[in-house]
C-alpha cells in the first residue's frame, strides 16, 4: 500500500467509513504509535486465522508473535468486529495490536475454564433471533438480554420464520413480557414480512450481530439483508453438496449500508460479568426489589418483600422470578471462580518472576 494511504489521509477514512470507520477510531489508532502499520476490521474469525478489511481490500491474517504472547487473557485477542492495527503490503497481514473497543459482547467460555469469549466486539446493535416455531424460550431470551444489555449493544428480539405458525401476535406478546423496554420483531425470510421494519436499527456504517440457536434462520436472514449469497446457509445447495451450517463469525455488509456479524449456533450460554446487564434484562423485578421493605432482603421469607408478594398476587411470573433468581446465583458463584483463578494467575506471574531471578542470580553469582 502506498504511503499516501495514511490513516488520517482522506483515502484511508473514506474507504473504511463504510466498515464503521470514524474521527474516534482515527484519533484511537494514532495513540496507538504503531508506525508501518494500517487499520482495519476483523471481519471473520477461524480460531487462530483472520480476515482483516483494510482500505486496500480484504486480507488473510495472523495474530504478530507480540500480540500473542503478550496478551494475558483470550478476551484480549481479537475478534469479529474489532478493529486492529495490521502491517502495510500484500499478502498475510500480521495483526500488531486491537483498538479500544467500545461494546464487547462476552459470555463464559465453555467447559471448566473461568475465561471470557468475545463473541463480537465494536457492536451496536445485537439482534436476538429465535424461530416462532418451536424455539422461543423464554428462559434463554432472559439470558441473551442479559448479556447483549451488558454489553454496550442495544437489543431486539427478532422472531424468525413466522410464515410457519398462525398466531404470530400471540407469541409476541408471550416475548415482550419476558423483554421489558425490548422491541420484538416478527420476520419471516421466506415471504418477506416484517424484515422491513428492521431498518430501523440496520443503519448505515452501524454493526449488528445476529445470535441465536442453530437453525433459527440467521444466516438465511443475513443473505436477505446483504441481497446476495454472502453466506451458506442450511438449505440444500443447488449444486447438491449438501448443508451448511455456519461455522464461524462472519461480519457482512448489508445492502442498507449496516454491517452484520452472523454467527454460528451456541450450544452453552452461560454469562460472564452480567450485573448491570441482568439488571436491565430484569427491570421490572428490580423495580419490585426496590420497593422491598428492608433494603437487602433477600426475597425469601421477609416481610414486606415486594417480589414475592408480585409473584404471590400473579403480577410477576412466578418462573420469571425463578429465572432472575438462577441468574444472579450464576453471576455470584462466577464471580468466585473469577476471583480464584485471578489468584491462581497471580500465583503462576509470582512464580515466574522468582524462577526468572533465580536464573539470573546462578547466571551471575553461580
Ligand atoms: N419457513 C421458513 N424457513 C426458514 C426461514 N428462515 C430460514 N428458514 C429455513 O431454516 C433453516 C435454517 O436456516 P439457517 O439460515 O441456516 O439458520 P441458522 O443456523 O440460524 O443460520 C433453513 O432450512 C432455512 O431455509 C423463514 O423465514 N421461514
Ligand atoms: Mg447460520
Ligand atoms: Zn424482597
Amino acid at each position: 500500500m502506498s504511503s499516501h494511504l495514511s490513516p488520517s489521509s482522506d483515502g484511508s477514512c473514506t474507504r473504511l467509513a463504510p466498515f464503521g470507520w470514524d474521527e474516534q477510531l482515527a484519533r484511537d489508532f494514532h495513540s496507538l504509535h504503531a508506525p508501518g502499520t494500517v487499520p482495519a476490521r476483523v471481519i471473520a474469525e477461524h480460531r487462530d486465522r483472520y480476515v482483516v478489511r483494510a482500505a486496500a481490500g480484504e486480507r488473510a491474517a495472523v495474530l504478530a508473535g507480540r500480540l500473542r504472547h503478550h496478551a494475558s487473557r483470550r478476551e484480549d485477542l481479537p475478534a469479529t468486529g474489532d478493529w486492529v492495527a495490521v502491517d502495510e503490503g500484500a499478502g498475510t497481514a500480521a495483526i500488531h495490536a486491537v483498538l479500544p473497543r467500545r461494546s464487547i459482547f462476552r459470555r463464559k467460555a465453555a467447559g471448566e475454564t473461568t475465561e471470557a469469549q468475545v463473541l463480537a466486539a465494536n457492536v451496536d446493535v445485537a439482534l436476538i433471533a429465535a424461530a416462532l416455531p418451536g424455539d422461543v424460550n423464554a428462559r434463554r431470551i432472559e439470558r441473551y438480554l442479559a448479556l447483549a444489555w451488558e454489553s454496550g449493544a442495544v437489543p431486539v428480539i427478532v422472531l424468525t420464520k413466522a410464515d410457519l405458525v398462525d398466531d404470530v401476535d400471540a407469541a409476541v406478546r408471550g416475548v415482550r413480557a419476558v423483554a421489558p423496554g425490548v422491541d420484538v420483531a416478527p420476520v419471516s425470510a421466506i415471504t418477506g414480512a416484517g424484515v422491513d421494519a428492521l431498518a430501523r436499527w440496520l443503519l448505515p456504517g452501524r454493526t449488528a450481530v445476529l445470535l441465536g440457536s442453530s437453525g433459527a434462520g440467521k444466516s438465511t436472514l443475513t443473505n436477505l439483508l446483504a441481497g446476495d449469497d454472502a453466506l451458506r446457509t442450511g438449505t440444500v445447495r443447488a449444486d447438491g453438496k449438501g448443508r451448511h451450517t455456519t461455522t464461524h463469525r462472519q461480519l457482512v455488509q448489508l445492502r442498507s449500508g449496516a454491517l452484520l456479524i452472523d454467527t454460528p449456533g451456541m450450544r452453552e450460554l452461560q454469562l460472564w460479568s452480567a450485573d448491570a446487564g441482568l439488571e436491565s434484562a430484569f427491570a421490572d423485578v428490580e423495580a419490585l426489589a426496590a420497593r422491598c421493605r428492608y433494603g437487602d432482603c433477600a426475597h425469601q421469607a421477609e416481610s414486606g418483600c415486594a417480589v414475592r408478594a408480585a409473584a404471590q398476587s400473579g403480577a410477576l411470573d412466578p418462573a420469571r422470578l425463578e429465572s432472575w433468581r438462577r441468574l444472579r446465583r450464576e453471576l455470584a458463584w462466577l464471580e468466585i471462580r473469577q476471583d480464584q483463578a485471578a489468584a491462581a494467575d497471580e500465583r503462576a506471574r509470582v512464580k515466574t518472576l522468582h524462577r526468572a531471578h533465580r536464573a539470573h542470580t546462578r547466571r551471575k553469582y553461580g
